[in-house]
């Protein structure tokens, strides 16, 4: 039986449920981190040494970094949905999950949504949040053109390319921010908002995080 450890509410949690909702994999989720604490147990350490979530554990594989986790759902549950033999589609699904994690996320995540909504407003640097709005701006709309002819982000249908981007959406546009008009991100994300597993597991309200740093 697979077991996923985090919090609902946690981002890079929610990349692993979604997948593990279009998988349709049987599954036990345990909450953890956050209010519910248990990063530091030395059980949980022993699984992530980093006590950091998501972690999984796969009748006995554990995983922790949420797209290493990504890739073993994929490879173990997805084969001909979600993983290819193929390694030039295994590189342009990785080239996407990359500039998410490496470019979007850190501006989107730490500099918008940590900088923004979740820092005190006494306490937020307005200079340095207006810039990550701006790269973010920059981001989506680079998106937007490339979804001009992709219905998903590597064609016709949902891949691994699409969760570590698609997960921003519900938060990215329903922060209280300049966006700039990407008609085609917002056609790609009514798309995302039809599936049962993207609405279960990222369109998750996340009110208990405004002004809030602790965790
Ligand atoms: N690079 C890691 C980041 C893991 C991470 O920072 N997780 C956050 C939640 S998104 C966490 O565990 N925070 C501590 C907490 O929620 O208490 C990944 O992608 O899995």
């Amino acid at each position: 039986m697979l077991t996923v450890w985090g919090r609902r509410s946690s981002f890079n949690l929610q990349k692993v449920m979604w997948l593990v909702g279009e998988l349709g994999v049987a599954h036990k989720h345990i909450e953890l981190a956050g209010p519910f604490g248990g990063l530091d147990t030395p059980e949980f350490r022993t699984m992530n040494p980093h006590g950091r979530v998501p972690v999984i554990d796969d009748g006995g594989t554990i995983v922790w970094e949420s797209h290493a986790i990504l890739r073993y759902l994929a490879a173990r549950y997805g084969r001909g949905s979600f993983w290819s033999d193929d390694e030039r589609m295994r590189a342009s699904s990785d080239q996407w999950m990359d500039w998410s994690q490496t470019v979007l996320q850190p501006d989107f995540l730490i500099g918008v949504f940590w900088g923004f909504y979740r820092t005190p407003e006494p306490q937020r640097n307005l200079p340095a949040i207006r810039k990550r709005v701006e790269n973010c701006a920059r981001h989506f709309q680079l998106l937007d053109r490339w979804l001009a002819d992709h219905a998903y982000i590597l064609g016709d249908r949902l891949t691994l390319a699409d969760i570590p981007i698609g997960t921003h959406l519900y938060r990215y546009f329903n922060l209280d921010i300049e966006r700039p008009a990407v008609a085609n991100v917002e056609t790609w994300y009514r798309r995302l908002q039809k599936r049962p597993a993207y609405r279960a597991h990222v369109m998750v309200a996340f009110d208990d995080l405004r002004g809030r740093l602790d965790y």
